[in-house]
């Protein structure tokens, strides 16, 4: 079931959420100061950050208005607010009226691009579309390998060329290719690139210049894969990258096995572009549609929250 992987892959998130949440009501406490501020406190272990303090100031001026006044309304309460929160957030994959749909994948090196590509490959085609993929990584000798044993499994076209060439070169080739075959969906992957690297910026800026002398409406979709494993950083590279490229929606890899699965809140809050994908493991049917609230029921559970 599609919900239960999500759930298995936010376990530790909601491990650290609920662990600290029970704590917090297992002694029979009265909702005050204190309480809340440890609220906030299991929320910022979460790495919800600056969300979590938030969602605490939202809380107390409701138990201020006497809207809230008792722990047992606080889960509730949380819950409605992080849904509400994320409002929006969730938007499925674009779907250009002419084929073929073009997404570039970027993001810094291991952030999981090359993985979420197969996964969205496999994804789109089981929603019976016809997919390509082009080896932009022309950096790594191994980047190419990997995406092209991903296609042979997928048994998918693969357009790319040999380690070192011009990526512009790569895309031009792959999107005439997508144009020529009529594709529903070209899916770019890219060299990983910190916003730091001017060149590789200026690089990048270049693909998609290419891209539109072939297909002026493309890249359909610019997908920036996040490592969520990495919390903080990733939000930083959310707001740094989107300085240089145009980014139209998230890939969060690695939700699963990382309690920084609150990381969503921070980077759409650094970021507010949709998050279309969760990677929620290394395999590739690992890639789960981002939904709101099932995304917030993954991550707060309160069943087993009676006081002790
Ligand atoms: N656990 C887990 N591992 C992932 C996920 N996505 C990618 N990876 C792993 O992260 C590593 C780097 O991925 P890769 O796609 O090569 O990153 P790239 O450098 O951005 O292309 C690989 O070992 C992947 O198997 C995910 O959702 N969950
Ligand atoms: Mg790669």
């Amino acid at each position: 079931m599609v919900f239960g992987k999500l759930l298995g892959a936010l376990k530790k998130t909601r491990e650290v959420l609920t662990a600290g949440l029970s704590r917090l009501f297992s002694i029979g406490r009265k909702l005050d100061e204190d309480f809340l501020d440890e609220l906030e406190h299991v929320l910022y272990q979460a790495d919800l950050g600056p969300v979590g303090s938030q969602i605490v100031e939202d809380l107390k001026q409701a138990w201020k208005r006497r809207e809230v006044t008792e722990v047992a309304q606080v889960p509730a309460h949380l819950k409605k607010k992080l849904i509400a929160m994320l409002d929006g957030a969730a938007q499925p994959i674009a779907r250009s009226q002419q084929k073929p749909t073009v997404v570039l994948v970027v993001g810094v090196n291991g952030a999981g691009k090359t993985t979420s590509i197969a996964k969205l490959a496999r994804h789109l085609q089981q929603q019976g579309n016809s997919v390509m993929v082009g080896a932009g990584d022309t950096f790594r000798a191994a980047a190419v390998e990997q995406l092209t044993m991903w296609a042979q499994r997928l048994g998918i076209p693969i357009v790319k060329q040999h380690t070192g060439a011009d990526p512009a070169a790569v895309a031009f080739d792959a999107v005439s290719a997508a144009v020529a075959r009529q594709v529903d969906y070209l899916i770019l992957d890219t060299a990983g690139r910190l916003h730091t690297q001017k060149n590789l910026m200026t690089e990048l800026e270049k693909v998609v210049r290419v891209v539109k002398k072939v297909l002026p409406s493309a890249p359909h979709e610019t997908l920036l894969v996040l490592d969520a494993t990495t919390g903080q950083n990733a939000i930083r590279q959310a707001s740094e990258f989107s300085k240089s490229a145009p980014v139209t929606g998230l890939i969060l890899a690695k939700m699963d096995g990382t309690a920084k699965g609150g990381a969503v809140f921070g980077i759409r809050s650094a970021l507010p572009v949709p998050v279309k994908f969760l990677g929620v493991g290394e395999g590739v049917d690992d890639l789960e549609a981002f939904a709101v609230e099932p995304y917030v029921d993954a991550i707060l559970q309160f069943e087993s929250q009676k006081p002790a």
